[in-house]
């Protein structure tokens, strides 16, 4: 029997780059994601896709809150640009800047949806990026500010924020492989140095933001890869419990522990590459006396991959499913990954993210057809609802996407939206599986149990 919490939060996620557009209204100032899409020549977006309209959502939160409204959203967890707010990141304030985020914030409240705020997804300004961006070390200071400034405007609307969307992506994307913004390709070192500055960044806002009020909520939202075991048993349980937070593999930096354990743990796992225990190593002693706890881990999950029964990767099941981005179709990762990073970390635990790109198309009947969508969610869900039952402490689960939008370097091939966006008119058609899911909200995840409806 599938059962979730009493006060379990169901919601939906964006953030501020990905679905906004207005990318220079109102005194806003250029993001590092403003100049990588702009940059001629540059070719570092599909088909040179920008984030300049995106999915307007800057002049649309009457119309977006009433269809979240429509679909029994709970809560929306949603970004604030940091440059709209202070335009160079660390100078004047702008007055315009919350405009379109007290408009959103008040249509939530009074359609009776509770607000999110992450305070970074990745929209750093340009002029900070221009001082190094997260490898300078005053970005830290700059960063509590920004903290403070909003956690003071939306003092008794908003009691929950978000710090950072994954630390392990902005430094490893950004810094390391280039592939996102700001587009540097540097070495380990410094890639663990950005995650380092994240992890004090994080800890200085949490200190901000409770100083305004003891009562909010700080969770800081982390990714990696997880594992799950080919074998289910008690050592391919144990095997894919190492294989995950390992740190002794190319792929250190995308690991949930890599950020998390200087955060929480205080330290670095043993089983670092010598560049990163180096790194370690170096770090003033003083730093760990900086670190805070958060209230509660945001997992942003999407996948994760096979073990063996000695922590080996091994290949999918011939002939899996995959998504549109062909990432594997794997529901245990919404099993394994909360139940392991719990037993790490001990914290509270919410789904900040989770989800699939899929091909959609408006079909002849003026409809949006994604059964594999609702086949996706049900079954993850289901896992999610098993680790629930056996004692992991997850609160809320804010699917992955709310709309369409700009997916990054890939641009707007990706439709990761419950409801669908058509680009050309903007306008907005609620997929099928946005009906299936305002019906597990509806019925708080009763309506699980049994073969989904597909809707057509
Ligand atoms: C990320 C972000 C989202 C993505 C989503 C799908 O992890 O990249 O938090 O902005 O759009 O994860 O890839």
């Amino acid at each position: 029997m599938i059962q979730f919490p009493k006060d379990f939060l169901w919601g939906v996620a964006c953030a501020s780059f990905q679905c906004e557009g207005a990318w220079d209204a109102d005194g806003k100032g250029p993001s590092i994601w403003d100049d990588f899409c702009h940059e001629i020549g540059g070719n570092h977006v599909k088909h040179g896709d920008t984030g300049d309209v995106a999915c307007d959502c800057y002049h649309r939160a009457k119309e977006d809150v009433a269809l979240m409204k429509a679909l029994n959203v709970r809560a929306y967890r949603f970004s604030v640009s940091w440059p709209r707010i202070i335009p160079d990141g660390d100078g004047a304030i702008n007055p315009l800047g919350f405009k379109f985020y007290d408009e959103l914030v008040n249509e939530l409240i009074s359609n009776g949806i509770r607000p999110l705020i992450t305070l970074y997804h990745w929209d750093l300004p340009s002029a900070l990026q221009h001082k190094g961006g997260w490898l300078n070390r005053d970005i830290v200071a700059a960063f509590e500010r920004y903290a403070r400034v909003v956690a003071e405007h939306f003092k008794g609307r908003v009691d929950c924020f978000m710090t950072l969307n994954e630390p392990q992506c902005a430094a490893y994307l950004g810094y390391g492989n280039g592939l996102h913004a700001p587009g540097w390709k540097l070495g380990d070192a410094d890639v663990a140095r950005a995650l380092h500055h994240m992890a004090l960044a994080h800890s200085a806002a949490q200190r901000a933001i409770k100083a305004v009020d003891p009562g909010i909520s700080v969770g800081v939202v982390s990714c990696g890869g997880l594992c799950y075991p080919r074998n289910d048993t008690p050592a391919g349980r144990e095997a894919a419990r190492k294989a995950t937070f390992d740190l002794g593999h190319p792929y250190w930096a995308m690991t949930f522990s890599i950020f998390l354990d200087d955060l929480i743990l205080k330290r670095y796992d043993d089983s670092a590459i010598p560049a990163v225990r180096a790194f370690a190593d170096s770090i003033p002693a003083g730093d760990w006396e900086l670190m805070e706890t958060p209230d509660f881990i945001g997992m942003n999950i999407y996948n994760a991959r096979p073990v063996d029964d000695d922590a080996r990767q091994v290949r999918e099941p011939v002939g899996s499913p995959r998504t549109a981005t062909d990432w594997p179709v794997t529901p245990e990762a919404l099993y394994y990954g909360p139940m392991n990073v719990y037993k790490r970390y001990g914290l509270p635990i919410w789904i900040t993210e989770d989800g699939l790109s899929n091909h959609d198309m408006l079909y002849l009947d003026g409809k949006v057809h994604d059964p594999k969508r609702i086949e996706f969610l049900h079954r993850y869900l289901t896992c999610l609802a098993q680790a629930v039952a056996e004692g992991v402490p997850v609160k809320a689960y804010l699917h992955w996407s709310f709309l369409d939008n700009f997916e990054w370097s890939d641009g707007y091939d990706q439709r990761f939206g419950i409801v669908y966006v058509d680009y050309a008119t903007l306008r907005r058609v609620p997929k099928d599986s946005a009906w299936w899911y305002a019906d597990v909200i509806a019925t708080n995840g009763d309506s699980l149990n049994g073969i989904p409806k597909y809707y057509y």
